[in-house]
């Protein structure tokens, strides 16, 4: 199997201004946590030392996306950076029309309300929390047709983001094509532990879709890390630029959904993009009920203008190979300690087993979220539950049992340094050795949609 160059991946920028740390003692992070309901959602930033909670928003804009936020053309309609994001979409992704929103789940609650009719169905390469639910909302339902090693964290396979093909196909002889208004592909995808789909998966499921005259929409927020792991393991791909790989990716797609807030290193924004006319007429009609104008899509000119430099700046080879590479140091580390980690290590983070490492907590009663809790409590470093709490309820009311249940530590891009990394993987470590002492917890308090990010809980 062909394996990820070695080589050394100094980041490709140096730093020319910090944010001071706060550094905490055991009992404020006690307390803090206490008042946060366990949920590290519910902390204070200001009480957190490093934060891997998310990679969403949170990465280092360069000095050049900065400038380019004094070019804000903040005209209510037909800003110059509007133009500018339309361009570079054109040429970096290739998809003729463009929808700016105010971030990721403004596109897929747009996008849902105008393919999806009540009963339809939407194949994905597993669900995503916030995709899922604007399916739901919009009367579909999501059906998971990733190819089975992704939901088992300690297979190898190196394209665990592939569709199982055959699972597509048996769900389209079931329900009919006139059912499935598009097949949901995310790269790099998120639950799984940002694990890679291939080129050669994709052109099959094109063909595939083709036949039943059934759409691919694009889940493209990291679509620029998946096109990291084409290129150093899919054959045929290690002379390609990250830009012709993703350009590639997207040719094979009809349309796109994006989170700006991660790959395109913006703090805010997100799109919709298509090509096809009629739908983009659709869209450009329905922002401005609920974004806002078509040529801003709920963002002023100036996160536009940051959007447009910062989807230039994701492609470049050697920002990717040492955004990854920061990814893989910190995972070989945890490796080293002994801490279960879904493997092949993904694009954005390292997503630690926690039914391998609390295997004496049964999953009701919430073994990752109490793992984030635990590494909170020992250092500091905030990471993110990504099981049973994120995976929440069908719409019958019954839960969701995710076979993975994982914390997530996501790194932000162009942030935090390999010291870091190591720092974060020592107190992984120090939990490891102390993980038979934990206990698990109940959730006190459950709000009715995407309940991760406010739910309650009490140490059992
Ligand atoms: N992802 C993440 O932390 C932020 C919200 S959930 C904690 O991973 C994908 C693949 C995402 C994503 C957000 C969205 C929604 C869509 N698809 O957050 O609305 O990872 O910009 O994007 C988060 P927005």
């Amino acid at each position: 199997m062909k394996q990820i160059s070695k080589n050394s991946w100094a980041e490709p920028f140096k730093i020319k201004m910090v944010e001071l740390l706060k550094m905490t003692t055991p009992a404020q992070r006690k307390k803090a946590l206490k008042e946060a309901g366990l949920n590290t959602f519910l902390l204070k930033s200001e009480d957190v030392y490093i934060d891997l909670l998310t990679d969403s928003g949170t990465s280092a804009m360069s000095d050049q996306q900065w400038a380019g936020m004094m070019l804000g053309d903040e005209a209510y309609a037909g800003s110059s950076n509007y133009y500018h994001l339309e361009d570079v979409v054109k040429e970096v992704y290739g998809y003729k029309y463009l929808i700016p929103t105010h971030q990721g789940r403004g596109a897929e609650h747009i996008l849902s309300q105008i393919l999806i009719k009540k009963g339809d169905i939407i194949p994905g390469n597993m669900y995503f929390t916030t995709t899922r639910l604007h399916q739901e909302l919009a009367g579909g339902r999501f059906e998971d047709i990733i190819i089975k090693e992704a939901h088992d964290s300690a297979n190898e396979f190196p394209f665990k983001g592939n569709v199982d093909l055959n699972k597509l196909e048996t769900l389209i002889k079931k329900h009919g094509a006139q059912k499935i208004p598009y097949v949901c592909i995310a790269t790099s995808v998120n639950m799984a532990g940002g694990q890679p789909i291939s080129i050669k998966n994709l052109k099959e499921l094109r063909t595939l879709t083709k036949k039943y005259g059934i759409r691919i929409i694009h889940d493209m927020t990291r679509v620029a890390e998946n096109a990291y792991f084409i290129q150093q393991l899919e054959k045929g791909y290690s002379k390609k630029s990250i830009k012709q790989i993703v350009k590639e990716i997207c040719s094979l797609t009809d349309g796109a959904t994006m989170s700006a807030k991660k790959d395109a290193l913006v703090n805010i924004g997100g799109f919709m993009a298509t090509n096809e006319w009629d739908v983009f007429e659709e869209a450009r009609n329905m922002v401005v009920v609920y974004e806002g104008l078509h040529t801003y899509g709920g963002l002023a000119g100036r996160d536009m203008e940051a959007m447009a430099i910062g989807i230039k700046e994701s492609v470049n080879d050697n920002h990717i190979r040492a955004r990854v590479g920061q990814v893989i140091y910190l995972g070989e580390q945890m490796m080293k300690y002994g801490v279960p980690i879904v493997k092949p290590i993904g694009g954005h983070g390292i997503f630690v087993d926690a039914k391998k490492m609390l295997p004496h907590i049964p999953q009701h009663e919430y073994p990752a979220q109490t793992l984030a809790a635990e590494l909170y409590l020992d250092s500091g470093v905030r990471t993110m539950e990504r099981g049973v709490v994120s995976a929440g309820r069908k719409p019958n009311g019954e839960n969701y049992f995710p076979k993975l249940e994982l914390v997530r530590f996501t790194i932000p891009r162009r942030v935090y340094t390999q010291a870091h990394m190591d720092v974060i993987a020592e107190s992984a470590a120090r939990v490891f050795e102390r993980r038979k002492k934990i206990k698990g917890l109940k959730m006190i308090y459950e709000p009715k949609y995407l309940r991760f990010f406010q739910a309650r809980f009490e140490q059992l």
